[in-house]
């Protein structure tokens, strides 16, 4: 470590200039982007889960041909950015075991049951709208990998998102039953979805120091906001509402007054406790011993290979 090589890292990362794999960066700086880029693809995975429930009961087959392109992009999500952590030194195979054995965190909003069809609409509407509106700013990332997934993905989720919205205006166009089922769904997921853009500015450890570094863009509560803003025209113009009796134009501020999320509850989720946590970690389990022969026939082929182009 020299003081020259700090001093270039900061400032390039202050001139909004890109870090790349091959560059010095600060052990902390890769260690922060290790955590929010694996937790990051630990939530596409775990979150095709949520979802891929309701591929086999899909109400038609256009609805099921959707789904399933969609929970699809979820997993080349978590392969682009299994890939960014990778050129940071970190091995996929160590952040699997690393995310079932509980180590590694992934996004709460993914341990919240999918009762109703509707909450495929609504997690495309509000979960991915969430999505983006927290990764929108990440193409801006200090680290160039990460920027550069983000772009890609970003596209996708935007797409994931029409999707959503598409699917509840059809059931709003509906019956009267299916207008209720998606007030139900909206209910039970508008404060989760307040609660992945994480803890309180004024409790998030990790804010000021990813704010410095430019990994992050935006304070947790900042987005939050935007988030508000970009939905309430949006709940207008589908003919639903937010269970948020706080809920309110504040002409003053240029910005909605809203209530405060039930960060315990957060807390309660993120520590492993949320209602379907130890269903989606076992699941993932399952998967990656179910995958066992896969990887060991691909290594064996690879080696093959490897070994043939040498002779
Ligand atoms: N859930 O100090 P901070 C998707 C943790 S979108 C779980 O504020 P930071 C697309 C946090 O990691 C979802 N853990 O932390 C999709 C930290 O842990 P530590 C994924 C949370 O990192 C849509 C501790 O609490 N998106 O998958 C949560 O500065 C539909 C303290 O918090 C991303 O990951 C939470 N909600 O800010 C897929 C975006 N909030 O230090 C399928 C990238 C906080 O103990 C279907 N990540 N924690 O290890 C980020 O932007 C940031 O990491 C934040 C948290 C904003 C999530």
């Amino acid at each position: 470590e020299s003081p020259e090589l700090e001093a270039e890292f900061t400032a390039t990362v202050t001139a909004d200039g890109r870090i790349e794999p091959r560059d010095w960066m600060p052990d902390a700086y890769r260690a922060t982007l290790i955590r929010q880029i694996a937790q990051h693809a630990h939530s596409e995975i775990i979150g095709m889960q949520p979802e891929g429930n309701w591929i086999s009961r899909a109400p038609s087959l256009r609805r099921k041909a959707i789904l399933l392109a969609k929970v699809q992009d979820e997993a080349g999500h978590g392969l682009y950015l299994y890939a960014a952590a990778a050129t940071l030194g970190a091995d996929r195979t160590d952040l699997t075991e690393k995310l079932i054995s509980g180590r590694q965190k992934y996004s709460s909003i993914f341990n919240y049951p999918t009762l109703t069809f509707a909450d495929v609409g609504v997690i495309g509407w509000l979960v991915d709208g969430a999505a983006i509106c927290n990764q929108v700013p990440l193409c801006r990332t200090s680290y160039g990998p990460y920027a550069r997934a983000m772009i890609r993905v970003c596209k996708e989720e935007s797409f994931h998102q029409r999707q959503g919205y598409e699917l509840l205006m059809t059931m709003m166009r509906g019956s009267d039953n299916q207008r209720r089922m998606v007030q139900e769904s909206v209910d039970r997921w508008w404060w989760p979805s307040l609660m992945m853009f994480g803890p309180p500015d004024d409790s998030s450890p990790n804010t000021e120091r990813s704010m410095a570094w430019r990994i992050k863009r935006h304070t947790n509560d900042e987005l939050r906001q935007k988030f508000v803003d970009m939905s309430v025209p949006q709940a207008e113009a589908l003919g639903v509402t937010f269970p948020d009796p706080e809920l309110r134009w504040n002409e003053e501020r240029g910005q909605h007054d809203f209530g405060t999320p039930d960060f315990a509850e957060l807390m309660r989720v993120v520590k492993g406790n949320g209602p379907c946590n130890a269903e989606r970690i076992e699941h993932r389990r399952r998967a990656h011993e179910d995958g066992d022969w896969v990887r060991e026939a691909a290594a064996a082929y690879a080696a093959k290979r490897a070994a043939r182009a040498k002779g």
